[in-house]
């Protein structure tokens, strides 16, 4: 019986994802063939984007906006809101977003939203993210060569101090991508994936840790994600990023983030890997000396008291 429930549920999302499909290739002009159904003949691959929000209203627009403009336009967005009390849910659904509201945290909202999309390639964006307008496309020929993707960020804005550290920071990170791309001791994290391999990644992750995880969901996902393969590849010039502006927000969000690993090392889980994730400067060569390992090492002087104090008080 219960094996049945499930042959019929199959189906029937493969019946919708078949229309989902054809419903995006015509509305786009574009021709599209699920390469299960018609082998051989040109295809357009479907992507699904997946954004978590919680009160994103102030980034989501430019977000959304940037996924329209894609070059590559067989795409479907799916956003995953933690009881947002802003205009999220608005922007989101008047940009013909799929909606899907829960009481989990960030892990929680990339597992759902990862398991309702149908693309055969995920990319799980972040409300603050910009992306440039062939970035999904370039991905996708790079998909050729590797099962996941980083996307090289690049500060949006760069008014404040705590921008330019942020854009400093990225710039380091970005000079030694071989040495970033270590799941432990690395700084990288692929955000572009084959669908069967993330969602194989997922079912790795203890279910007990969905509803509350919020620092190290990503790192998390890419950990496990590592384990099954590592093609990794990096898209230059990838997304931008809206960074935090000021000192006031850099330490609520971190104050936010340091509380959130108190649950995950108290049960047991990843204690090792969050341990070794939480270090303070970047790991890189010591022979570099520039303006940009300064910055990057005093934005992380800064960010850590706020951490350190949510994950001890
Ligand atoms: N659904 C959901 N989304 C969240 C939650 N917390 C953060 N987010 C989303 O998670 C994504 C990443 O959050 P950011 O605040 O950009 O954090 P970050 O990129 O790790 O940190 P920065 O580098 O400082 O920007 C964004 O899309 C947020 O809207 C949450 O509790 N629930
Ligand atoms: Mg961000």
């Amino acid at each position: 019986m219960q094996c049945q429930f499930l042959n019929i549920s199959k189906i029937s999302r493969e019946l919708y994802r078949y229309i989902l499909l054809i419903h995006v290739s015509t509305t786009f002009k574009v021709y599209y063939h699920d390469e299960r159904i018609t082998e051989g003949l040109s295809m357009k691959p479907l992507v699904s984007i997946v954004i978590p929000t919680r009160n994103s209203s102030k980034t989501l627009e430019q977000c959304l906006s940037s996924i329209q403009k894609q070059s590559h336009q067989t795409i479907e967005t799916i956003i995953v809101d933690s009881k947002s009390t802003d205009d999220t849910i608005e922007i989101a659904t008047s940009r013909g977003c799929n909606v899907v509201s829960t009481d989990w945290k960030l892990l929680g909202a990339r597992y759902l939203g990862c398991k309702a999309a149908l693309g055969d390639y995920i990319l799980m964006l972040d409300s603050d993210q910009i992306l440039f307008q062939d970035s999904v496309e370039r991905s996708l020929r790079l998909f050729k060569t590797y099962d996941m993707l980083c996307l090289e960020e690049i500060s949006y804005h760069t008014r404040t101090l705590i921008e330019k550290m942020f854009a400093a920071d990225r710039r380091f990170v970005f000079r030694e991508i071989q040495k970033q791309l270590d799941p432990i001791y690395g700084t990288l994290l692929a955000r572009f994936f084959k669908r069967n391999l993330l969602l194989q990644a997922f079912e790795a992750i203890p279910k007990a840790l969905l509803p509350f995880v919020v620092a190290m969901d990503h790192e998390i996902i890419y950990y496990e994600a590592w384990k099954l393969s590592t093609k990794v590849g990096v898209l230059s010039t990838g997304v931008y990023h809206n960074e935090t502006s000021t000192l006031l927000e850099l330490w609520k969000k971190n104050f936010r983030y340091g509380r959130s690993t108190k649950p995950l090392l108290g049960n047991g889980y990843y204690n090792d890997f969050v341990r070794k994730r939480t270090r303070r400067f970047r790991n890189a060569s010591t022979r570099i000396i520039t303006a940009d390992r300064f910055m990057s090492s005093l934005l992380l002087s800064l960010k850590a008291p706020a951490y350190l104090l949510g994950q001890y008080l």
